[in-house]
């Protein structure tokens, strides 16, 4: 125990190198990869110790160093909770105090990977056509100064430096939900380097490594009830504990610069193509999960179990799956689709997951192409209908008008907030054709489909008339 701080988790961080470097250390990072990467260490050996890096502000490094950078995981399932201590973090940076830090721990010859969760805005992409926003504010600064602020920009300035120094590439493992997010950040990458020097693009295009990862585990924020719990359960304080649930699932391509961690020997699955997987995880579970999260908002449900408490919603549920969500799917190989979707169901309804639906909700321009519009636009195409998603969609637009049904404020988190908020207006005929505009969001299929439009507006008028509650009852039944 360290000095003054009896009762605090505190465990002698080990000092042996760091083989990982991890952009953007959020709970969900904490309570997946980093859990497996400490396994595997157990398990298989290696020095893949992580640095941490913050990417934005200091709150997670200030809470963690006190703990020797341990912290506890709590396992959230339905008959119990059960803690694990996580040793694996070596060290965490914050980005914007020392960004030149960042660079030297990627460039050290220790390193073989710099993984990420940076959530989707964190790629500076158009979340419709996964291309480089090259007029966002952080790769505007990154184009113009070494010191980046931006995550592609760190990847691009980090394989600079190795590169001058002679040595290879680190491997770079996006775990984010994004479709074939190994391309999606291997193309924001290598669009930044060729505009900053083109010959690196071209080394970085032929000696880096971008494997697609499928990560899946659900983690609620921490709340401080939850902090006060951990105590009373372990006997130590520990401010910067992860609460989860007991499943988790890692499908990573095989495809590294050098060495790995062994993530086969802890459960991760290595296969050749990541995509099926991808698809099958982004829609049905992130799909649903979005639908749930606006609909169940709008009709005052506080969390997804809540939600699907109500045996409107859960039917809702168990009709996107079956009629909408898997007719679109190839299942990848291994998986049967009605499975999957009875194991969501259950861990849904887990009552002791408090995943909020405004969590949820949040930076859906980001989320909703991959998650709901790829389904729709692939079902108007092949003549099978989608109202259930359709009405996910109409209900997006209601919660970013930024009021609720009662005509309360809503919080609305979204990087084009003040932009969807402009759009609303008294006619959702108009409203749908504002929305419907936004290229970022909705692909060119649903932009220029004006059956699709009618169909969005009818949503939205059932919804200002009826409320979302009576529209999860009726609409997947018209
Ligand atoms: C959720 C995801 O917040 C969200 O948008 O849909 O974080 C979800 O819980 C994870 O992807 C589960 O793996």
């Amino acid at each position: 125990m360290e000095a003054g701080l009896p009762d605090r988790l505190y465990r002698e961080p080990s000092t042996a190198p760091a083989g990982i470097v991890h952009l953007g250390l959020g709970a969900f990072f904490r309570s997946h990869g980093a859990i497996y990467i400490a396994e595997a260490m157990e398990k298989a050996g290696g020095d893949w110790g992580i640095i941490g890096v913050s990417l934005q502000s200091p709150g997670t490094r200030d809470k963690l160093k006190p703990q020797g950078w341990a912290y506890t995981a709590l396992e959230l399932g339905p008959e119990g909770e059960t803690p694990q201590a996580i040793t694996v973090l070596r060290e965490v940076l914050v980005a914007p105090e020392d960004p030149q830090a960042v660079l030297d721990a990627m460039a050290s010859p220790d390193v073989g990977i710099v993984s990420l969760t940076v959530t989707e805005k964190g790629y500076c992409h158009q979340p419709s056509t996964g291309r480089l926003n090259r007029e966002h504010p952080d790769i505007v600064h990154d184009l113009a100064d070494p010191l980046p602020k931006s995550a592609p920009g760190f990847l691009v300035r980090g394989l600079e430096a190795r590169r001058a120094a002679g040595l290879p590439p680190f491997t770079v493992l996006c775990c984010d939900n994004l479709p074939e997010n190994g391309k999606v950040v291997r193309g924001v990458v290598l669009e930044l380097a060729g505009l900053i020097d083109p010959e690196l693009a071209t080394w970085i295009e032929a000696e880096g490594a971008f494997p697609s990862t499928m990560v899946d585990r659900i983690v609620p924020a921490t709340t401080a009830a939850d902090l006060d719990r951990l105590e009373a359960l372990t006997g130590a304080r520990d401010e910067a504990p992860v609460m989860h649930e007991p499943f988790r699932q890692w499908v990573i391509e095989d495809y590294f610069v050098g060495s790995r961690p062994d993530f086969g020997a802890v459960g991760a699955q290595m296969v050749e193509d990541v995509t099926p997987f991808e698809h099958m995880k982004l829609r049905m579970l992130n799909g649903t999960h979005s639908s749930l999260a606006y609909l169940g908002y709008l009709a005052g449900h506080e969390t997804i179990a809540d939600t699907v408490a109500d045996p409107a919603f859960a039917d809702f549920a168990r009709r996107l799956w079956r009629d909408e969500i898997i007719p679109a799917l190839a299942p990848p190989p291994g998986e049967d689709l009605g499975d999957y979707a009875d194991a969501l169901a259950a861990r849904y309804a887990n009552p002791a997951i408090r995943h909020r639906t405004w969590q949820i909700a949040m930076d859906g321009s980001q989320k909703l192409p991959q998650r709901i519009l790829g389904t729709i636009a692939e079902s108007r195409v092949a003549g099978r209908p989608v109202p259930g998603l359709t009405l996910a969609v109409a209900a997006w637009i209601r919660y970013t008008s930024g009021k609720d049904e009662k005509g309360d404020p809503i919080e609305v988190k979204d990087p084009l907030a003040a932009k969807l908020a402009g759009l609303w207006t008294t006619d959702p005929e108009d409203t749908v054709r504002g929305y419907l505009s936004v290229t970022e969001v909705f692909p060119s299929a649903l932009r220029d489909d004006p059956d699709f439009a009618a169909d969005l507006t009818r949503a939205l008028s059932g919804l200002l008339a009826n409320g979302a509650r009576a529209m999860v009852g009726g609409a997947v039944d018209a």
